[in-house]
């Protein structure tokens, strides 16, 4: 175990301009996530959610609505906070910047700000006469590169602009435009993922400009001290609440702990912010002589049909909707496990059942139901004696029972977590789920049972498989804590076993059961049938190969433990494997995974898709020569029609095509 650290974790607070929608959700999970595996790894964090709750926009829809500007606010805000507890998310606190905490810390900040002065001895806050474009969904000035033509609309929420003039106070940034490139430079503010970093730099190269931090015509929002026919702009106000809600006002403990004495404070957003968190924010922090973020991690977006999630153009999924249909844990599941964090991703409902069939229905819930069933039937309803030699097979039963090998894959696994790569931490933990599931066909435990001789075998095989769901289900538990708490349940561990990562805890003599449906699947196998190519294709092939589970539609409640999975020559036969050739291949937009493939079979041309565009670029393929499926019925990807399927293996989830080894002509059949 690390040394114990201390960990600040939080969320943009969200304007309350509207109900929340999945994209909230998306940071927000990610938030609690890596709360939830910092803690689980013995440090302590703090969570800090909430809503910005002032500004121009919400006086408007306030007034457009017709309620005071407080009332409708505090509507808004309790949908917010029934989303978070719907969706199992655990924050320490939640921040309103209506609140009278938030208020007092504001005003202290901005006392500092008020006589600050610069590194080359000026005054950091001055008043200044301001004019130029504004754009009130951003709250937030707007440069000519920001702006698309005609009609000066924002690049963000493509609306047009306010042509602006007023007295302002303004905040001279461009004082410490060395400072802030030092530190970025340096990552004592590390930004991520990279391209974001050098896009900041790249915005600090260009030279930073001062920004106004207050408003005259805007009256909802708080008084700039001294000044009451001025209210602050509103960022400076939404900006402060990371360190107004921790009791900077009167300098608490909570603000020492959290605030000056964490390891990190880790500030995590969608990619539209980040100026105003990597250089506003950390600049203002300088010049009232506190510490600034250590880690500012900005993800993609979220689209529909290519275009972003948005409460103004109305393309939203509603999260609420998603939760009563599948449960929050599938919810929290698909939307950290399907997209890279770092990068734009679109959704498609047919991805979501996709994956909650594939990956929670068959592959965890068969595994957790097969495991507890046979160890139901087989051990009398107990825990079987803890076997203490190791397995003289080698499984990944031994791998996780071994100290060492588990140790590595633990850290592996956390590394991913804390390097918020979410996806890349799920696919390791689904491979271990997916090597579990091939050792229950590859053992065979219904034929140990019917030997009286091999009970002690048939034990050990089971008390080893157990334990290896407990730990993988540790392992997952920051990304579905409900399912995890289940699963526990059904193991009977004490609370401390379900979050421990050593081995050999689950107390032998336990009571297992009752065995409950953990993800039943959504679609029907016939559908499912029908869809496999599309899935195969689709969904990177990440899960570790070899047996499948038995796939029947039961099987999430009812064990299936005397299937025999084996096929017979003539079914295999029926498969028309053959030898293509690459002839060209293109990306296809708004899919990251998906690529385009004109393949040459010997005597047809024939136009694939394909999951292999994280490892492998278009440019690489084209003459390499491939396996492909060659009687398979054709499936539409994206609207793109595929006549095939390639043969891969999967490396962590990477693809790596499977080639031949000696030059062999193209069309001929695979055998
Ligand atoms: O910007 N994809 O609030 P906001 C991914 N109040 N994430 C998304 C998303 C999408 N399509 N849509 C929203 C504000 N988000 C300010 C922040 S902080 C001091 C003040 C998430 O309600 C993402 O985290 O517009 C994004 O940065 C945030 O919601 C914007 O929320």
């Amino acid at each position: 175990m690390s040394r114990q650290k201390i960990f600040y974790h939080t969320t943009p607070i969200y304007y309350v301009n509207d109900v929340p929608h999945v994209g909230h959700a998306y940071t927000t999970i990610a938030a609690d996530a890596i709360t939830r595996a910092r803690r689980l790894r013995g440090h302590t964090a703090f969570f800090l959610t909430g809503t910005d709750e002032h500004g121009q926009n919400i006086e408007r829809t306030a007034r457009e609505k017709g309620v005071p500007p407080q009332e409708y606010c505090d509507g808004i805000t309790a949908r917010f906070k029934s989303l978070w507890a719907r969706l199992g998310v655990e924050y320490d606190d939640f921040i309103r910047t209506t609140d009278q905490r938030h208020a007092h810390g504001v005003e202290r900040f901005w006392e500092l700000l008020a006589r600050a002065r610069t590194p080359d001895g000026r005054d950091a806050v001055y008043r200044d006469h301001y004019t130029g474009w504004y754009c009130p969904r951003c709250e937030g000035f707007k440069d000519d590169g920001e702006l698309t033509q005609p009609g000066n609309l924002c690049i963000v929420h493509e609306l047009p602009c306010e042509w602006t003039e007023e007295e302002n106070y303004f905040f001279r940034l461009s004082a410490y435009e060395d400072w802030i490139r030092r530190e970025i430079e340096n990552d004592r503010i590390r930004i991520e993922p990279a391209g974001r970093r050098n896009e900041v730099l790249s915005v600090i190269r260009q030279g930073l400009k001062d920004f106004s931090v207050s408003r005259a015509r805007v009256k909802w929002g708080i008084k700039v001290p001294g000044d009451p026919e001025h209210v602050l702009y509103v960022w400076v106000d939404a900006l402060s609440n990371y360190i107004t809600a921790l009791g900077f006002a009167d300098r608490g403990e909570r603000y020492r702990s959290f605030w000056e004495g964490a390891s990190e404070r880790l500030h995590l957003m969608g990619k539209e912010i980040i100026r105003f968190h990597c250089l506003y924010w950390p600049a203002m922090l300088k010049a009232a002589g506190l510490p600034a973020p250590t880690r500012i991690f900005a993800h993609g977006w979220l689209t529909r049909g290519g275009k972003k999630l948005s409460k103004t153009t109305g393309n939203v999924i509603d999260a609420d909707q998603l939760i009563t249909a599948y449960g929050a844990d599938a919810v929290r599941y698909f939307f950290l496990r399907e997209g890279s964090f770092g990068q734009d991703w679109d959704y498609t409902d047919d991805a979501f059942v996709g994956r909650f069939d594939a990956d929670l229905a068959n592959d965890l819930g068969n595994l957790v139901s097969r495991a507890l069933t046979m160890a139901i039937r087989y051990c009398d309803g107990r825990s079987p004696a803890r076997p203490v030699p190791m397995p003289k097979t080698s499984g990944i039963e031994e791998e996780l029972q071994n100290d060492a090998s588990r140790a590595a894959l633990v850290a592996e696994i956390y590394g991913r977590y804390e390097a918020l790569d979410f996806s890349g931490a799920l696919i390791r933990i689904w491979n271990l789920i997916g090597r579990l599931n091939q050792r229950i066909v590859a053992r065979a435990p219904w034929e140990m049972a019917k030997d009286p001789a091999r009970r002690e075998e048939l034990h050990d095989f089971l008390y080893r498989l157990i334990e290896g769901i407990r730990v993988v289900t540790v392992l997952f538990s920051p990304v579905m804590p409900n399912a995890a708490c289940k699963i526990m349940g059904m193991l009977g561990v004490t609370e401390e076993t379900a979050r421990s990562l050593d081995w050999g805890l689950v107390d032998p003599g336990v009571s297992f059961g009752p065995v409950e449906p953990l993800f039943p699947r959504i679609r029907s196998k016939k559908h499912d049938s029908a869809q496999k190519a599309t899935r195969n294709v689709e969904s990177k092939g990440e899960k570790g190969g070899g047996e499948k589970m038995p796939d029947d539609q039961k099987s999430n409640t009812v064990a299936t433990d005397s299937v025999d999975d084996r096929i017979d020559i003539a079914e295999f036969a029926r498969i028309d494997l053959r030898v293509a050739r690459i002839i060209r291949a293109e990306r296809i937009s708004g899919a990251n995974r998906l690529l385009k493939l004109e393949v040459d079979l010997g005597n047809e041309t024939r136009q694939i898709v394909a999951g292999i565009a994280e490892a492998y670029e278009p440019e690489q393929l084209a003459g390499r020569k491939i396996a492909l499926v060659a009687n398979l019925k054709p499936a539409r990807l994206r609207g793109i029609e595929s006549n095939g399927m390639l043969l891969a293996a999967s490396v962590d989830g990477r693809p790596v095509l499977c080639t031949f080894d000696a030059d062999v002509p193209v069309g001929m059949p695979i055998k």
